[in-house]
């Protein structure tokens, strides 16, 4: 695991010493399953990158490409029925949750078999079965919706933890700061998930953030935090797994500022010049998450390249027939304008 900083009073160094190799600190099944399930979040955007240019997909997508260690990492270290929320960049994390990928695929074309009957699109998409609770493009405003969520397990009593995720720009908003302050004054079971891919929309953390330690920005409310390499699958879940058993515990919140990269522009239409080519390939050239977690897989003898690749030739049918669902399911129809839009409590 990459060594990391933290302002938490344990501190992990496993260090590898020269010529010994550790043993990993997961076992096959964990590693390959999440090798996977990266796999699908790739080739599922790579996907929706396509549809999109052909005029498929309207409005906002924000594909995730890049990140995935970061929510496969995660959700590996939740439980049953752990609540998930977080911004508009939200395709891998519907899918890490178990969520379909042809509901998914369906609802970014805007057709009927999505998960918002086609009304919702990239940004909100919900899932009651699998605690996922959007999908939200107000930045930072699912921050505070997921301390309430954690208010309600604590108030429930129900064990369970609410996974927050927020990007590096959205933890410079004001109500980010409201909630810590109740959630640590409640000590409520939430992680505070901060998706540092180092740029909000074409503004570098540099630019915009007078503290670029982001795991930092508990610590006046006594909030523990952790730096974490969210390149590497096997590091984002060692540090959920331990924040998460510290908010189980009922002590309450906790940060991990996942330092991660997106290949891809903030959206569909961003020309990304605010950043050199170079800096985008040395990423995919030698931090990718997925072929630094297949290299691991293949090192322990666990996998060869010809397992990867059928791997990979599964995921890509799963893929494809998620758009073919979704170019088959009917657009809503008209008298549904104004279904669905108010629930009456
Ligand atoms: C309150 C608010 N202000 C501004 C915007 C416009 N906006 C959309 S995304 C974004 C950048 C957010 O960046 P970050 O939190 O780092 O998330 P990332 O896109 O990198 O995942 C901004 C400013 C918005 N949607 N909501
Ligand atoms: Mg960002």
């Amino acid at each position: 695991m990459a060594a990391r900083k933290s302002t938490s009073s344990s501190s992990s160094s496993d260090e590898t010493k020269s010529g010994y190799k550790p043993k990993l600190p997961v076992t096959k099944d964990q590693l390959t399953s999440w090798y996977r399930d990266m796999l699908v979040i790739r080739r599922f955007e790579e996907k929706a990158g396509q549809l999109y240019g052909m005029g498929l997909i309207a409005g906002f997508c924000h594909l995730y490409i890049g990140q995935e260690a970061v929510v496969v990492g995660v959700q590996g270290a939740l439980e049953e029925g752990d609540q998930v929320i977080t911004g508009y960049r939200d395709h891998g994390h519907m899918l890490a949750t178990g969520m379909d990928p042809d509901g998914v695929m369906a609802e970014l074309t805007g057709r009927e078999g999505g998960y918002s009957r086609g009304k919702g699109g990239s940004m909100h998409m919900f899932s009651r079965e699998k605690q996922f609770f959007g999908g939200h493009g107000i930045v930072g405003a699912q921050v505070p919706i997921g301390a309430g969520l954690a208010f309600a397990n604590k108030y429930n009593e129900n064990g369970k933890v609410c996974a927050t995720y927020f990007g590096d720009g959205a933890a410079n908003q004001g109500q980010v700061y409201e909630a810590f302050n109740m959630a640590k004054l409640w000590n409520l079971p939430v992680l505070f998930l901060i998706e540092n891919n180092q740029y909000a929309m074409g503004t570098s953390v540099t630019r915009a953030s007078s503290e670029t330690h982001l795991y930092k920005r508990g610590a006046s409310f006594g909030i523990p935090g952790d730096e974490v390499d969210g390149m590497d699958v096997i590091a984002v879940y060692e540090a959920a797994k331990k924040a998460a058993k510290h908010a189980r515990d009922g002590k309450g919140p906790y940060i991990l500022e996942l330092k991660t990269y997106r290949y891809r522009g903030h959206s569909m239409s961003d020309p990304a010049k605010y950043r050199t080519r170079d800096e985008v390939n040395t990423y995919r050239d030698t931090k990718d998450p997925i072929d630094l977690c297949g290299k691991k897989l293949i090192d322990s003898g666990w996998a060869d390249e010809d397992a990867l690749k059928a791997m990979d030739k599964d995921v890509k049918a799963i893929v494809n027939k998620s758009a073919d669902f979704a170019k088959e399911s009917p657009e809503p129809d008209p008298s549904e304008l104004y279904t669905d839009v108010l629930i009456e409590g």
